[in-house]
């Protein structure tokens, strides 16, 4: 039998031991012949043949390989063939041990390089200039408010989100029965509190805290049952104005509301009152001004009518100041309020509001 042949020929067992050797090693006849660069070999091939060299070096050159068993057998061959035996197994040992080096050789400086070239940076590049961010549309028009109105003498106030049904409803003259005190119209936490619908709120608090009289805005976030569509987001931002003094009339209030357009719009900017009503104010108007595209002769803007619809705004109700800690018998004021989103989308052109509340960069980006 040919392998009972092999068994006992020690000369054979070397030839098959070569054999297997150089029938292994054929995927790396190119690693043994090239030089130190492999054109096209990855960094994670390299890596990868690495350990797959390593195992076949284990496999024929390592204590348990047919050809340590071949030079163990030296001393058990012949005297007269040992001597050429001994030869012929350093010789194939120093031949696949050879090969294996350079092979091992060659991916080692293949792998030198490739990640010498993978952690390459240029250090005369010019570096990443940090993107400069900017203010969101809607703070860009709050802005430009409260500059007016700091500019007319006014005082900006700030205060809480969230309110009780006095600060939100009651003092301001607005009935239990009225729809916007039911959970139909307003947000209510579970503790009972409301999300005020309107800045009146800071106004009343402020007229608590430092009394007549009095010239301030609110401007800030209201929330508002409402379902979103192109007009009407459930939460808005509005400014809210309020004058309190001895001898305020109508004619303050159509002057300051006049006044602050025309620094918003331009000097050529006419306003209108029309009646209207609000609990909190007796008489009550809202106000309109000449469209700031076409001048008054009507476009797309203003739907042909020459006229942009902005707020509301009226006397404040006795109810209202009394509710304050405010005598009416000595003083009166005016209030109007005005959605700061409905101006931004009317300076900027936007047909739907609620793109300013999506926070897409690529749609804010365009206000810098
Ligand atoms: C609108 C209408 C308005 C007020 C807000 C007000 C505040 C106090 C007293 C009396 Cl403390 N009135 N604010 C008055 C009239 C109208 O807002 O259309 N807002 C967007």
């Amino acid at each position: 039998m040919a392998e009972n042949q092999t068994e006992q020929d020690p000369k054979g067992k070397v030839e098959a031991a070569r054999k297997a050797f150089e029938h292994e090693f054929e995927r790396f006849a190119a690693f043994a012949s090239s030089g130190p660069a492999v054109p096209g070999l990855k960094l994670e091939q390299a890596e990868a043949e690495q350990r797959v060299l390593a195992e076949l070096r284990t496999r024929h050159l390592g204590k348990k390989s047919a050809l340590a068993a071949s030079k163990k057998a030296i001393g058990a061959v012949a005297p007269d063939g040992r001597a050429a035996f001994g030869q012929l197994v350093q010789q194939t040992e120093a031949e696949i041990t050879q090969k294996i080096g350079r092979a091992e050789e060659t991916l080692k400086s293949a792998i030198q390089s490739a990640r010498t070239e993978r952690e390459r940076i240029d250090v005369t590049l010019p570096g990443r200039r940090p993107r400069r961010g900017h203010l969101h549309p809607i703070t860009i028009v709050r802005q430009r408010i409260e500059d007016i109105f700091v500019g007319l003498g006014y005082a900006i106030e700030d205060g809480r989100e969230v309110e009780t049904d006095f600060y939100n409803f009651e003092a301001l003259n607005i009935p239990e029965t009225h729809p916007a005190r039911g959970t139909q119209d307003t947000f209510y936490t579970t503790e009972g509190f409301a999300l005020r619908s309107q800045t009146s709120t800071v106004q009343i608090h402020a007229m608590q805290r430092r009394g007549a009289p009095l010239r301030m805005i609110a401007p800030g976030r209201v929330f508002r049952r409402d379902t979103p569509d192109p007009t009407h987001n459930p939460m808005f931002f509005q400014v809210e104005g309020l004058c309190v003094d001895r001898g305020i009339s109508m004619a303050h209030l159509k002057g300051t509301v006049a006044e602050f357009l025309r620094r918003m719009f331009g000097p050529g900017t006419t306003t209108r009152f029309r009646p209207s009503y609000f609990p909190f104010t007796e008489p009550s108007a809202e106000f309109d001004f000449s469209c700031f595209k076409c001048g008054g002769t009507g476009c797309r803007i203003c739907k042909s009518s020459g006229w942009i619809e902005l707020g509301g705004s009226g006397m404040v109700h006795p109810n209202v100041l009394r509710a304050a800690g405010v005598d009416p018998e000595v003083y009166s004021g005016f209030a109007f309020g005005l959605g700061i989103d409905r101006m931004c989308a009317l300076m900027y052109g936007l047909d739907d509001i609620r793109l300013l509340f999506e926070n897409d960069v690529r749609f804010l980006e365009q206000f810098d």
